[in-house]
C-alpha cells in the first residue's frame, strides 16, 4: 500500500475585491485542518487567489494585469508557502500568471504542485481554455479566458511527489477526456484539477441543471477509464453574483467519489489514497498495452483538417 491522505481544499466565493492576503488566510485556515486530518496533499481551486476576473470585460490591460501574479511565491502567497513547509503538506494551486519569456509579455491560467519542502515541483498552464475572445454583451455574465489567457502547451507529465506520479489539470481540461489519457500513459496515479464553473452556461442553458452531474460524470469516467485518482476542487458559491458549482470531490480509480464537500463555502473533504489501487484497473480492464488499439485512433491526435466534426 502507498497511502497519501489528500484534502481536497474547496473555496467559497472571492469577492471582485476581497484581497490576495484574505483568500491565503483562508487557505491557510484549511491547511491547519488539513494538518489535524493528517493531510500531506492538499488542492486548492483554480485561480484561487482573485475572483474569477474572466466574468468581466475589460479593455485596459493595466486593469487585467491587477489580477496576475508576476512572480511565485510572491508577498501575498509566501506565507501560505511557509505554513505549508511549516506543516509539511504539498499542494496545489491556481492562479493567473503573468511572465516574460524571450522578451514578451505571457499570460496563463496556471496551476502549481508545492511539494513539502516549498519547491515548485510541476508548473501547469491550462491546455483548454473554455469561452470566448471578444465582448458578448448577450450573455449574463463574460468567460473571457481565450482573451486574458494563452493557451499552455504543457503534455501532462507527472511529477514524482510523495512517492506518487501525479498530473495537473485545470477547469476545462477534466472535460477532455484525452487529458487523463495522455496522464495516464505517461504513467500519472493521480491527477489533480481545480475548478471555477457556473451553474449557467449561456451557449446551452438547457443544460444548466446538468453542470453538478457532467462535474462528476467527466471526472468519474477520467479516472475509471484511466485507472487514476482524481481531486476536483471548486472555488463554489455565488461569486459577485455568478452561481458557481460545489462538489468538490475526490474520486478513486473504480470511478467511486470516495470524498465530497458538501457546502458552497471553504471546506475541506479528505480521503486516504491508496496509490497501488490504481493496478486494479490498469492490470486488468484497461491495461493499456494488452488491450488498447492506439492504430485504431488515428484521428486523435492528427491535424484538424483531417477531421469531419459534427460543426465546426
Ligand atoms: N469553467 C467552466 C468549465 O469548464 C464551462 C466553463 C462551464 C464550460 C460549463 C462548459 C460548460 O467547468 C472553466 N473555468 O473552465
Amino acid at each position: 500500500m502507498r497511502e497519501v491522505i489528500v484534502g481536497a481544499a474547496q473555496l467559497g466565493p472571492i469577492a471582485r475585491d476581497e484581497p490576495r492576503t484574505s483568500a491565503v488566510g483562508r487557505m491557510i485556515a484549511l491547511l491547519e485542518r488539513a494538518a489535524e486530518r493528517g493531510c500531506s496533499l492538499v488542492v486548492f481551486p483554480e485561480l484561487a487567489l482573485t475572483t474569477f476576473f474572466p466574468r468581466w470585460y475589460m479593455e485596459d490591460q493595466s486593469e487585467v494585469d491587477a489580477w496576475f501574479e508576476s512572480e511565485m511565491p510572491n508577498a501575498a502567497t509566501r506565507p501560505l508557502f511557509e505554513r505549508a513547509r511549516a506543516l509539511g503538506i504539498s499542494f496545489y494551486l491556481g492562479y493567473a500568471e503573468l511572465t516574460i519569456e524571450l522578451g514578451r509579455e505571457r499570460r496563463f491560467n496556471t496551476a502549481i504542485l508545492v511539494d513539502g519542502k516549498g519547491c515548485i515541483a510541476r508548473r501547469y498552464r491550462k491546455v483548454h481554455l473554455p469561452g470566448h475572445a471578444e465582448n458578448e454583451p448577450w450573455r449574463a455574465f463574460q468567460h473571457l479566458e481565450k482573451r486574458y489567457f494563452e493557451a499552455g502547451e504543457n503534455y501532462f507529465e507527472p511529477a514524482d511527489v510523495l512517492g506518487a506520479r501525479i498530473a495537473l489539470a485545470i477547469c476545462n481540461d477534466r472535460r477532455w477526456p484525452e487529458v487523463y489519457r495522455e496522464a495516464a500513459l505517461r504513467g500519472a496515479e493521480m491527477m489533480l484539477l481545480g475548478y471555477n464553473t457556473p451553474l449557467h452556461y449561456p451557449p446551452a442553458p438547457e443544460h444548466d441543471h446538468l453542470q453538478a452531474f457532467h462535474n462528476h460524470l467527466v471526472m468519474q469516467a477520467g479516472a475509471y477509464q484511466n485507472g487514476m485518482w482524481v481531486v476536483g476542487v471548486a472555488k463554489a458559491g455565488r461569486e459577485e453574483g455568478c452561481d458557481l458549482i460545489g462538489q468538490s470531490s475526490i474520486i478513486a480509480p473504480t470511478g467511486e467519489i470516495v470524498a465530497m464537500c458538501s457546502t458552497l463555502g471553504d471546506e475541506l473533504a479528505v480521503a486516504t489514497c491508496d496509490l497501488d489501487r490504481c493496478a486494479e484497473i490498469r492490470a486488468n480492464v484497461f491495461n493499456f498495452r494488452r488491450h488498447r488499439r492506439p492504430k485504431m485512433y488515428p484521428l486523435l491526435s492528427t491535424d484538424p483538417d483531417e477531421w469531419r466534426p459534427l460543426h465546426e
